[in-house]
């Protein structure tokens, strides 16, 4: 497994918010949680890529919404956020080499965080950052089924929900029409916990925010592997665990 990584910019204070207040963001310790992220997935195995991050794009850590990677293909997304189009690019030309790559165009826009790939099918949250003709051109440009899903609340889809093993995801449902993912094990996240539905899936284990404990004792009493990090800095610019890494097979 390769993942594609992108150092945080020092911009980051100016971050998009949408959700949450803004609060002073410590760059040094966002920087600390983002080498022991990386850190961990080298030491699950992982070859981690690090592309540079960029004073232009304050958002830039946040590699995930750049693209999609399946496994015959790559799509560059087109940020639903002005101030992060930009961030493509170097992420495409990391990307090239791993995947043929196509391209979402205007007027679609698309969020990586808003696209969740089960197998074969892929779901997109109908977020404020990804508009309907996304899913059209996705569907086109993949030929795979794509489901929309109703979001209320959160950011991305992925804030609530991500897989969290071979036949369960982890959800928030107070943010997200589950109806569409009948047939799957759902697992709330802890009420206490509304971000706690962010989950990395690597196989056979998990990586998770350790703020996080009681979702987390949850997971393991599930018979989930759950690694833990640190990630609450960068949490207050409203990015999460599976926002931070491309995963590519
Ligand atoms: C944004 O609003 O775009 C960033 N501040 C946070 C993006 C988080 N990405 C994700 O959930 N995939």
């Amino acid at each position: 497994m390769i993942a594609i990584t992108r150092d945080v910019s020092p911009s980051i204070a100016n971050a998009e918010l949408t959700h949450l207040e803004r609060v002073p963001i410590d760059y040094e310790r966002a920087r600390e949680q983002h080498e022991e992220y990386r850190a961990l997935l080298a030491s699950l195995g992982c070859e981690v890529i690090s592309l540079p991050g960029d004073a232009a794009y304050p958002d830039c850590v946040f590699i995930e919404d750049t693209a999609i990677v399946l496994n015959d293909m790559g799509v560059i997304t087109r940020p639903g956020a002005d101030s992060r189009r930009g961030e493509v690019d170097v992420v495409a030309e990391a990307l090239a080499s791993l995947r043929p790559l196509v391209r979402i165009t205007a007027p679609a826009t698309l969020d990586g965080g808003d696209v969740l790939v089960l197998d074969e099918r892929i779901y997109v949250g109908r977020s404020q950052r990804s508009n309907d003709e996304a899913l059209a051109q996705l569907r086109q440009l993949t030929g795979r089924e794509v489901v929309g899903v109703g979001l209320h609340g959160a950011l991305h889809l992925k804030t609530a929900v991500t897989r969290v093993s071979r036949d369960t995801l982890l959800v928030n449902r107070e943010w997200i029409d589950v109806t569409p993912f009948a047939g799957w094990t759902l697992l709330d996240a802890d009420p206490a916990e509304p971000f706690g539905a962010n989950a990395v899936l690597l196989d056979d284990v998990v990586i998770y925010p350790v703020a996080f404990s009681r979702t987390r004792a949850k997971l393991e009493s599930h018979g989930i592997n759950v690694r833990t990090v640190k990630a609450d800095e960068l949490a207050k610019a409203e990015g999460g665990v599976t926002c931070c890494s491309l995963l590519v097979r």
